[in-house]
């Protein structure tokens, strides 16, 4: 059961992130990010319930919809849009952009532009933690359709087999680009996975900020106690297009509808209410909320563009073989 303050707590974050989203569409429309994004407006409390199960030390490999769980991992926010701007600023200098913000300060590994692959990659921070003796839990993120790649199961059975501490976090928001999961997976739960991988897999309502708060926390604290790897199916539904731009007419306006109603944010609002926070304590979250990302945007658009000769610097080869 979550305290009043933490349901308080991952309502801000929720609202930031929902607001964050909101405002790179927006300036990605004007032109002012390069690139392709890919929003996660509507799946905030899978997001949010996740990272706030766990500690800055746990080693975290957000996915190419993962602007909401980078944004509060513990970078400096206005890094982060600045990033994803592209700016010097950036907490990558401008260098990797929406999909591959990292920040291996606060344990955010990154992402890789093939699907599926930091589940291998992982699989290293989480052996680091066991070899090492400490109890930090790596957590990687993947979408419905990731999980269909070969090296997500390769992934798994070797975190079975050495009994990693790794939390796979599915986010199933039913689509992949434009397949729905069942068409590409022949089980409604897709933790049914974690059966033939031997670990346990639970399939949770991704809208329910307790929900995946209670559920992330166990998976930690199991991973901690040398007890493995966990499966988390995380069903939630993303509101937009695969990218900013994608129209997606490829589903049925009913389906859209229905889980707009599930609104996380809605849904966290409601239970507020319930426990008697008023409209005004609540008007006053959301507009903080609001006033945090108006700086985020006014950081990005002053910092600078990373000069051209910047293009050569943090590259495996020197300048000189470079230069050649
Ligand atoms: C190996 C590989 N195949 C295809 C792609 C192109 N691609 C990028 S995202 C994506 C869909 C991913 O769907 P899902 O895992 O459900 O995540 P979602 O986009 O829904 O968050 C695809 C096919 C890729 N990046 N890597
Ligand atoms: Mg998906």
């Amino acid at each position: 059961m979550l305290s009043v303050e933490q349901l308080k707590d991952f309502y801000y974050d929720m609202v930031l992130i929902r607001r964050f989203e909101e405002k790179v569409e927006e300036y990605s429309k004007r032109g002012y990010v390069p690139g392709f994004i890919h929003l996660s407006i509507g799946q905030e409390a899978a997001q949010v319930g996740v990272m706030r199960a766990l500690r800055q030390t746990d080693y975290k490999f957000p996915d190419h919809r993962g602007h909401g769980a980078i944004l509060i991992a513990g970078t400096p926010m206005e890094k982060v849009m600045a990033e994803i701007f592209g700016k010097a600023t950036g907490i990558n200098g401008g260098k990797g952009g929406s999909m591959h913000v990292s920040d291996v300060s606060v344990r955010n590994m990154g992402n890789n532009a093939i699907q599926g692959s930091i589940t291998v990659t992982a699989l290293g921070t989480a052996f680091a933690s066991q070899y090492n003796e400490t109890d930090d839990v790596t957590v990687v993120f993947m979408g419905d359709g990731t999980l269909g790649r070969g090296e997500v199961h390769e992934s798994m059975n070797l975190a079975a087999v050495w009994n990693l501490p790794i939390i796979y976090v599915l986010i199933n928001n039913h689509y992949a680009i434009s397949t729905h999961y069942r068409e590409a997976h022949p089980q409604d739960n897709l933790s049914d996975y974690a059966k033939g991988h031997n670990i346990p897999g639970y399939t949770i309502d991704g809208n329910d900020i307790e929900a995946v708060y209670e559920a992330a926390k166990e998976a930690a604290e199991r991973a901690r106690a040398g007890e493995g790897p966990t499966l988390l199916e995380l069903k939630t539904y993303r509101w937009q297009g695969h990218f900013a731009g994608d129209p997606a007419a490829y589903r049925p306006e009913e389906e859209v509808k229905a889980w707009k109603e599930k609104c996380p944010i809605k849904r966290t609002n409601e239970k507020l209410v319930s426990v008697g926070i008023t409209e005004e304590e609540i008007k006053a979250i959301e507009q903080r909320a609001f006033d945090k990302v108006d700086e985020m945007v006014e950081y990005s658009i002053e910092s600078p563009d990373p000069k051209p000769e910047d293009a050569i610097t943090h590259v495996y080869v020197d300048r000189e073989v470079q230069g050649r």
